[in-house]
């Protein structure tokens, strides 16, 4: 047994790696596939794949497959308007070299989103990773950068209208990450 109660080896329930999360639209998409691709190509580092990009609402990490219901039930008791926002700079972070596209403005609709969610999955007992610090909403367009971008270019107004979120599920590789959609729930009209 583990100091956290789980059983280790053969009977330990097998987990998955997941997040909830926007998928870009395509017009949303050709900016930050393009943009991805320049930065990778001015800075170093590994473009993101247009097929996985996408914006972190919530990320649980590892959790056992028998927890996946009461995700999707938490997920399923969120009420929240359809919205849009819009992506409009660029922002690097050092201490893992990511190259990410995110807001310049606050984005309430968004922000109220990921509150009720997160609160919906705190109420099922779910941990939250960085659920207590503030969120800062981005999509990764460029990994491993190798120079640290003294000035960053524009980023090209991206506005984005989000009509569901989604539950994903990471599978790592030496090819890089694929997701896996594993539910889907529409906000209201
Ligand atoms: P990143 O793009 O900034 O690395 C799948 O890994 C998604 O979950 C990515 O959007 C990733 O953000 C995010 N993620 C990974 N680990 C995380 C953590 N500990 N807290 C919040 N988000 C995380």
């Amino acid at each position: 047994m583990r100091p956290d109660g789980r059983p280790n080896g053969p009977n330990r329930p097998q987990a998955a790696r997941v997040f909830f999360a926007l998928w870009p639209d395509d017009a949303a998409l050709d900016v930050l596939d393009r943009v991805a691709r320049e930065g990778a190509s001015r800075f170093g580092g590994n473009a993101t794949r247009r097929e996985t990009q996408h914006l972190t609402l919530a990320f649980l990490g590892d959790v056992p497959l028998d927890r996946l219901p009461a995700l999707n039930e938490a997920a399923g008791r969120v009420v929240a308007p359809a919205f849009a926002f819009t992506l409009d700079r660029l922002g690097y972070w050092r201490h893992n070299r990511i190259l990410w596209a995110g807001c310049s403005g606050n984005e309430p609709a968004l922000a109220g989103l990921v509150r009720r969610l997160v609160g919906e999955l705190q109420a099922v007992g779910a941990r939250v990773d960085g659920g207590s610090r503030p969120f800062v909403p981005h999509v990764t367009l460029v990994r491993k950068v190798r120079e640290n971008p003294l000035a960053l270019p524009d980023l090209p107004a991206v506005r984005w209208t989000c009509h569901e979120f989604v539950l994903l599920r990471s599978r790592l590789s030496a090819a890089g990450a694929a997701y896996e959609t594993l539910g889907r729930w529409p906000l209201a009209h």
